[in-house]
């Protein structure tokens, strides 16, 4: 979709909700009400990497020392792959209000800090449970330490201009309260590096383990490259 779009989108639906809204004030009777459409929201908008010399925003001084987008930034010879979409970890999410994003934790192992350009995002940071919802019942039993994971759980309510900063590893959801403007960015430096390090080595060695039993598949004397490549991206 495109951002264009994606706008008209936005704003259909919101002449929709209040078309809704001041029906419903009127009848009073869900029957009439019109089906919700789908949610649409507008993530990892690499708006920086878009247009560099537009420089919409500057990144806040806190979160400076940035070794990830500054290592995408030195690409002298950037290659085809190396379009628009892969260009760096820096987002701009578009959302109405109700589009949320699930659990998880970022990318590498990265740093995040995400600021609140219009509108009110709720952010919850917690322990490690894969479950959109803490407080299900069907998670009682699954989940050995569920209560004391649950115990750790913050909730932030950001307002416009207010930044965040999530540590590495942290896993979050976020629900957009309001229709919403942020701004995302993933990043490492000293006091992270080592995570991603570990991080990597860790996964190289389970991709290994992984393709252990067709392994010499792979090798490059094999007949057809298609079929290599198929086995190696598999
Ligand atoms: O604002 C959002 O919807 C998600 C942002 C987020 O969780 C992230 O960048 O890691």
């Amino acid at each position: 979709m495109l951002l264009a779009e994606y706008i008209d989108w936005w704003q259909q639906h919101n002449q929709q909700q209040q078309q809704q809204q001041e029906e419903e004030e009127e009848t009073r009777a869900s029957s009439t009400l019109l089906t919700p459409g789908p949610l649409w929201y507008c993530k990892d908008w690499h708006l920086a990497a878009f247009d560099p010399q537009y420089q919409a925003y500057r990144c806040p001084s806190f979160f400076f020392d940035d070794w990830l987008n500054e290592l995408y930034d030195a690409r002298e010879q950037p290659q085809p792959q190396h379009d628009v979409r892969t260009a760096d970890y820096r987002f701009v999410y578009l959302g109405a209000k109700g589009t949320s994003t699930s659990l998880h934790s970022d990318v590498l192992r990265s740093f995040s800090w995400s600021a609140n350009v219009y509108s009110h995002l709720l952010l919850d940071l917690h322990g490690r449970i894969p479950a959109w919802d803490f407080f299900a019942e069907d998670l009682e039993g699954l989940y050995p330490r569920l209560e004391e994971a649950r115990s750790h759980i913050v909730t932030v309510v950001q307002h416009p201009g207010d930044a965040i900063f999530v540590p590495s590893g942290w896993w979050h959801t976020v629900e957009n309260v309001d229709d919403c403007i942020s701004i995302n960015h993933n990043w490492l430096n000293g006091h992270n590096v080592h995570w991603t390090w570990a991080l990597l080595r860790l996964e190289r060695r389970q991709a290994e383990e992984g393709i252990e039993d067709c392994r010499e598949l792979c090798r490059q004397d094999r007949p057809s490259p298609f079929f290599r490549k198929l086995v190696c991206t598999s």
